[in-house]
């Protein structure tokens, strides 16, 4: 050792101290007890501390303090360590944070204090919930297994899914004719206007707006930015805008930051940020997005806190923090945002390996399957105390509409193994055969709503992109009601483009009614606008997809020639306030769901099918591409 070194022409440090043998041997016993109790004492120091990170290998240090710390982990919750979770033991029985150079009574306090800490940070976003009105049932935020130190970390096996796939995800592009290429061509055009303008001008910020040329944040995604980045990243990469996708990329890498504190909707940061963030690391395989959507999705855990595990609308993403709207009847929850979680979920559980995100949702099928549904309906408010429903309003638009397309996808991403919602489905379109689809005196099929048994004979622009999802789900029934159902699609579709057709722009109102001599136009001022919405050309792009009608192509193509002529401005998209006045008043939003969604649904009408194919691939409702489950492949263990 060099401190015991004799150095020439000095005496060593014992026999500078004049001792005799037995005492230098003494000496030597007590420097080296001395030695030992020192590197034992570096476990006991923070991880901040310098001499520790120079003492200790990495690895030692990191999860010593992850297990003797379980707050200090949840409050920086690096996405990766939280959910890189254990699924099976390891071969070492040592716990990972008991290095071999510790003494034995160290490590037993280290391990004391691991048990102290209780289970992984992924639980304790739970913990610090708080919920309106102290009604929280003591439900654990997390029901994995917290003996993580005995377990190997769980790994998505990235290479093993895109084998699984049985087309390639931007398709094969063979023998296409010359109009519909130059037509794709257009819409890619569009897409990389809204982004450059969106890039320029607004980068960082949640939209555009394209007349004042700057950025608009908002208060729905709790503090978050970006909507537009996330929104536009697999639509980017879908129509090869490669440097765009790139930026966008360079973004979520370097400026997205999860650390915010504000008051978020459950539902829209589920379906555009974790949705989008899902959908690009599938395209990709880059683990960036994979983590951003794990973190994020921990974030959301504490609003499922409730009576019933319903979750609440709102939550804090700082505090975890969570609440009903203000405007739902009796602190309620609404359908169609409770209830278009599923997808997503299913997938952070399947990436993380943690079994928490999937059985949320599955508590909220199991809620919503046992209870009892007037006529066989759903209504769009539910209370998150009783699990009942709160009021009789029943709608296949807004704040219903998802729930039922979350339905059929659910089944069809679990290549056809959910048969609880796929009956659920079909249970809820026969009452909404039944009570809800009207035909107008002029001959159009349209679906009203209801409200506690009588019809407003109205219907909303989102619930047009119903047409998409009855045809996609009527090409898994047989005989009479798959035609029946092809038939209702093509039907509702059609008249959704009548709604476009019948007005001065081209494009179609927020609503239109079937009442007082009006047959699908708006009545209401306040419904005449048109916010850049994707649902008529989603159902276009189905029913071309399932059907292979020319027609479907033709008013589509009639759709990008109105956004051009009516909401291209000179720096972006807008939405515009009247669709019956040619005059323009613009309403300065270029909505993150355009390039989400209207944008990718047009472009993907004038693909080939094998561009996103049906058969690999169901689309969230902002239109992010989720891999359906080929369970037949994965038992082969082959592609
Ligand atoms: C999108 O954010 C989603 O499609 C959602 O389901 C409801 N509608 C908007 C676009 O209109």
């Amino acid at each position: 050792m060099v401190v015991l070194r004799k150095l020439p022409g000095m005496p060593g440090w014992p026999a500078a101290l004049g001792l005799r043998l037995p005492q230098k041997f003494l000496f030597l016993l007590f420097l080296s007890g001395l030695l030992t109790l020192c590197f034992g004492a570096l476990f006991l120091l923070p991880d901040s501390s310098r001499f520790k990170r120079l003492f200790l290998p990495r690895r030692a240090t990191a999860s010593a303090s992850s297990s003797s710390s379980a707050s200090s982990s949840s409050a920086s919750s690096s996405s990766t360590r939280d959910t890189d979770l254990p699924r099976s033991p390891p071969a070492a029985a040592e716990p990972r944070h008991a290095s071999p150079a510790a003494p034995r009574r160290l490590r037993e306090k280290l391990r004391t204090a691991a048990r102290m800490a209780g289970p992984p940070a992924r639980t304790a976003p739970g913990s610090r919930q708080q919920v309106q009105g102290g009604e929280s049932r003591a439900q654990p935020a997390s029901a994995s297994p917290p003996a993580r130190e005995t377990r190997a970390p769980f790994r998505f096996d990235y290479e093993r899914f895109r084998r699984s796939l049985r087309h390639p995800v931007r398709g094969g592009r063979s023998g296409e004719d010359p109009e519909t290429r130059a037509r794709r061509m257009k819409i890619k055009e569009m897409m990389k206007f809204a982004w450059d303008n969106y890039k320029q001008y607004a980068l960082g910020k949640n939209e555009l707006r394209p007349l004042t040329k700057n950025g608009h944040i908002g208060n729905m995604f709790g503090g978050l930015r970006g909507a537009t980045v996330i929104d536009a990243l697999d639509t980017l990469y879908i129509m090869e805008l490669e440097e765009e996708f790139q930026e966008a990329k360079q973004w979520v890498e370097k400026s997205f930051d999860l650390n915010v504190n504000g008051e978020a909707s459950l539902f829209e940061v589920n379906i555009r940020y974790i949705g989008g963030l899902l959908a690009t690391y599938y395209l990709t395989g880059e683990e960036v997005f994979k983590s951003k959507a794990l973190e994020l999705g921990e974030k959301l855990l504490p609003a499922f806190n409730t009576p019933t595990g319903i979750p609440r609308g709102v939550i804090n993403l700082g505090s975890g923090m969570s609440w009903s709207w203000g405007w739902a009847s009796a602190g309620s929850s609404i359908l169609a945002e409770f209830g278009t979680l599923h997808l997503e979920f299913l997938h952070l559980s399947e990436l993380s390996g943690n079994p928490v995100f999937a059985e949320k949702v599955r508590n909220i099928r199991r809620v919503l399957s046992r209870v009892e549904k007037p006529q066989g309906l759903y209504p769009n408010f539910l209370s998150p105390v009783t699990g009942s429903w709160v009021q009789h309003h029943v709608s296949i638009g807004g704040l219903g509409d998802s729930f039922y397309e979350y339905l059929i996808k659910s089944w069809l991403m679990s290549d056809k193994k959910d048969s609880e919602a796929k009956k659920m489905y079909d249970d809820a379109l026969e009452a909404i055969e039944k009570h809800l689809v009207k035909k107008s005196a002029g001959g159009l099929t349209y679906i009203a709503e209801w409200r506690g048994g009588i019809l407003d004979h109205k219907m909303g622009h989102l619930a047009c992109f119903s047409g998409g999802m009855i045809a996609l789900g009527a090409q898994h029934s047989t005989g009479d009601r798959r035609q029946r159902h092809m038939e209702l699609a093509a039907e509702i579709t059609s008249t959704c483009h009548e709604s476009y057709t019948r007005s001065d722009t081209k494009l179609g109102p927020e609503a239109f009614r079937f009442d007082a001599g009006s047959e699908a136009t708006a009545t209401r001022l306040s419904e005449r606008y048109y916010i850049l919405r994707p649902e008529v050309v989603e159902s276009y792009m189905y029913l071309w997809r399932l059907t292979h009608q020319p027609k479907y192509r033709h008013w589509g193509w009639e759709v990008v020639q109105a956004l051009e002529k009516h909401c291209r401005v000179e720096a972006g998209f807008s939405g515009i306030r009247d669709v019956y006045s040619t005059t323009p008043s613009h309403d300065n939003m270029q909505q993150s769901f355009f390039l989400a969604e209207t944008l990718k649904y047009l472009y993907l009408l004038f693909c080939e099918d094998d561009v996103l194919s049906l058969e690999d691939w169901v689309f969230n409702t902002e239109a992010h591409p989720l891999p359906i489950n080929h369970t037949d492949s994965k038992a082969a263990g082959q592609p």
